[in-house]
């Protein structure tokens, strides 16, 4: 083994009471997240999305290849050719790729193929799958569970920016390379998710819906 150990850094154990006080109100920010699909046009600091970056950047990786990629998008005219491309997909998601039951498992969502969101809000992080990397010499090399790290970067990163007082829309056009093509990304690398972020406009609605029970989702042994 030639990898440095060094102390575990940082680490606080807390008492019953304090983790049940932190696990209870921890819950109840996360509770009170809810995707929006309406943004205002305000802008979000840089440093917030920064921030909430490096926050994504620390979940664990496969063999700690942090196997993910964040494009972040303010321009207008990328918005706008993002939103263009999308929109082609989705109308023909829509119009029937997607399949008469996944159409009436959407139907309670209210989503349609307008995607006007796109280019109304002021940040969009598309983020990337690093299926494989490249070394010096331009062989691949590949990442191990780059799907799975990147689902809990995107947790993370979802988390941090709720946390930080902003809203997000998890958007999945499907299919979405022309992400990679207007963004330029290299090979090796996958579209995982858009994520749509912003300030919830005025009086936005959201779907009356509920998380399903602890004891639907959990069992001891
Ligand atoms: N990608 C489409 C459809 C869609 C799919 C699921 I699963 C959702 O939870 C919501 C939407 C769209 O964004 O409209």
């Amino acid at each position: 083994m030639n990898e440095k150990f060094i102390p575990l850094p940082d680490y606080i154990r807390r008492s019953p009471s304090e983790m049940e006080t932190r696990a209870e109100d921890f819950y109840a920010l996360m509770k009170a997240r809810r995707t929006v699909r309406e943004f205002q046009s305000s802008e979000v600091p840089e440093s917030v999305i920064n921030v909430c970056i490096q926050t994504a950047g620390t979940a664990p990786s496969g063999a700690n290849q942090q196997p993910w990629y964040f494009a972040v998008i303010r321009d207008k005219q990328v918005k706008k050719e993002i939103r263009i491309a999308a929109e082609e997909e989705e109308r023909e998601f829509y119009a029937g790729r997607a399949g008469d039951v996944w159409l009436e498992t959407l139907e309670p969502l209210g989503t349609d193929p307008d995607k006007p969101f796109l280019e109304a809000a002021p940040v969009l992080i598309a983020i990337f799958e690093q299926k494989y990397s490249l070394d010096d010499k331009g062989n691949k090399v590949k990442n191990y569970y780059s799907k799975e790290s990147t689902g809990i970067a995107t947790g993370l990163l979802i988390t941090a920016l709720h946390n930080a007082g902003l809203a997000t829309l998890t958007h999945t056009p499907s299919p979405m390379n022309f992400l990679k093509t207007i963004l330029k990304r290299p090979e090796g690398e996958r579209p995982f998710l858009l994520l749509v972020v912003g300030f919830p406009a005025k009086d936005v609605t959201v779907p009356d819906i509920n998380k399903k029970p602890l004891d639907e989702i959990r069992s001891e042994h």
